[in-house]
């Protein structure tokens, strides 16, 4: 099964929203395998975002990412990559679709709530940035029989 690195940004944390966005991911029928409140240092904001280096809105990704209290989680799911990044909607909370996180919670496209892997080679190295191996937990979900229809079950 497909495994995602999902981050629960600043925003979301002091708005409130940890609950109602992880119920979505719940509702669904993602699992979550791994999960902790933490902050980023600069050095390690800086890595997760170091493709957008240079760009304008750089210095402001940094500083906002580790102004506070993050929540990290890994989600589990088949297309769970692709599942969560719809759940997201469009990057800015202005753009995003009603019905996605960002459409739903936001209007900003800094302040954007939620980071998804948007890769399996990203999921992977974005994974093992944040999780050791064994806080990452195997485990069949209660629910899976219901999930999935047995030609697409885990
Ligand atoms: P992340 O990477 O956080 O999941 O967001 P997206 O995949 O949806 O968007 P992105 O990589 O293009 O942008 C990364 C991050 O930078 C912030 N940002 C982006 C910003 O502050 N100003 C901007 O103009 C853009 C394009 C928001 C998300």
């Amino acid at each position: 099964m497909e495994r995602t690195l999902i981050i629960l940004k600043p925003d979301a944390v002091q708005r409130g929203l940890i609950g109602p966005i992880i119920a979505r991911f719940e509702r669904k029928g993602l699992q979550i395998v791994a999960l902790k409140l933490t902050r980023l240092d600069s050095a390690v904001a800086r890595q997760h975002y170091a493709m957008h280096e240079g760009k304008p809105f750089y210095d402001g990704l940094i500083q906002f990412i580790s102004s506070g209290p993050v929540v990290v989680m890994v989600l589990q799911g088949n297309h769970v990559i692709e599942t969560v990044r719809k759940m997201m909607g469009a990057t800015s909370g202005f753009n995003a679709e009603p019905g996605t996180i960002r459409g739903d919670f936001g209007l900003s496209s800094s302040f954007n709530l939620i980071h998804g892997s948007d890769s399996p080679a990203t999921a992977r190295a974005e994974i093992a940035r944040f999780f050791a191996p064994e806080e990452l937990l195997d485990f069949p979900a209660a629910s899976w029989p219901w999930v999935y229809a047995p030609g697409e079950r885990p």
